[in-house]
């Protein structure tokens, strides 16, 4: 499937303005790079614009969001596979909302990440929203970014699954067990990596309304994919999530999927590429079916 490409260059609900550059170098890498010619189109970037007076960080990022909601959508109505490449996490707000329209209920949905992104306005010290998108899609959180949903919740907590978690707070994961969402810690992978992270995709996917991919690229090891703003060591290996990918992209449940999303992509602490031809490795085996 052709991999239809939209930049979504945020950073204001994250903790480092770095990350509003990634789509802009991704763009360059993806349009040069000969194993992805042909595959995926550039279908333009969101951008942040000023903040206006009297605006609260909810209202600017509700704002972007909905922008962003916009143009995913209007990208998904056309035929191939829209792949949303960030961009602080936060952008995952606008992502799935703008994918939801293209779905007829709830939709299932993969969260890779190191954290839970499940904190509420409430429950969160840092205030980042970046901290918070995956309750906000399940209907938990500030009023103006819930405002953006088109479904309340937008996607099924039983076809839900975060893996790769290491770091969280005990009210992000109070909430996801409360709402019966899967969460897979990376030390329930160490035994045997491919079983566990077969049989949480296989959850995700039998969603009869589709489901989505949504990857925070801190979920994998900073020595593989160092291009991160909150690097947690002890990861998923690159390799791993690679290979995870090739199978799963091969499943006849992958023909549900609805788009794939990388986030948190920060070309300021990348090493030698190394980050980068990693996402492109994630995003290849979507490519050819
Ligand atoms: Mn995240």
């Amino acid at each position: 499937m052709q991999g239809q490409v939209i930049g979504a260059a945020c950073s204001l609900a994250g903790q480092h303005v770095g990350c509003r550059y990634g789509p802009d170098y991704l763009q360059d890498m993806l349009l040069a790079s000969s194993r992805l010619k042909g595959k995926v189109t550039w279908c333009g970037t969101v951008r942040e614009s000023a903040l206006l007076q009297h605006e609260t960080k909810y209202d600017e990022v509700s704002r972007y969001c909905r922008r962003l909601r916009d143009t995913v959508a209007s990208v998904a109505a056309r035929p191939g596979l829209p792949i949303i490449v960030g961009g602080d996490h936060s952008c995952a707000i606008g992502t799935w909302c703008g994918i939801a329209k293209q779905c007829l209920g709830p939709m299932g949905l993969l969260w890779v990440d190191a954290h839970l992104d499940s904190h509420t306005p409430g429950t969160s010290a840092s205030g980042a929203i970046h901290g918070m998108p995956l309750a906000v899609l399940l209907g938990h959180g500030d009023a103006k970014l819930l405002k953006l949903l088109p479904r309340k919740p937008l996607i099924n907590p039983r076809h839900t699954v975060v893996v790769g978690v290491r770091s969280y707070e005990p009210a992000e994961l109070d909430l996801l067990n409360q709402l019966g969402v899967t969460v897979i810690t990376i030390d329930a992978l160490k035994k045997n990596p491919y079983q566990v992270l077969m049989k949480a995709y296989r959850k995700v996917a039998s969603c009869a309304y589709g489901f989505g991919i949504s990857i925070d690229l801190d979920a994998i090891d900073p020595e593989d994919a160092p291009a991160v703003s909150v690097p947690e060591p002890g990861g998923i290996a690159g390799k791993d999530i690679v290979h995870w990918f090739q199978r799963a992209a091969n499943l006849a449940l992958t023909k549900r999927l609805k788009a794939l999303e990388i986030t948190e992509y920060n070309p300021n602490f990348d090493k030698g590429h190394k980050t980068s031809r990693l996402l492109m490795d994630i995003m290849q085996p979507f490519l050819v079916n």
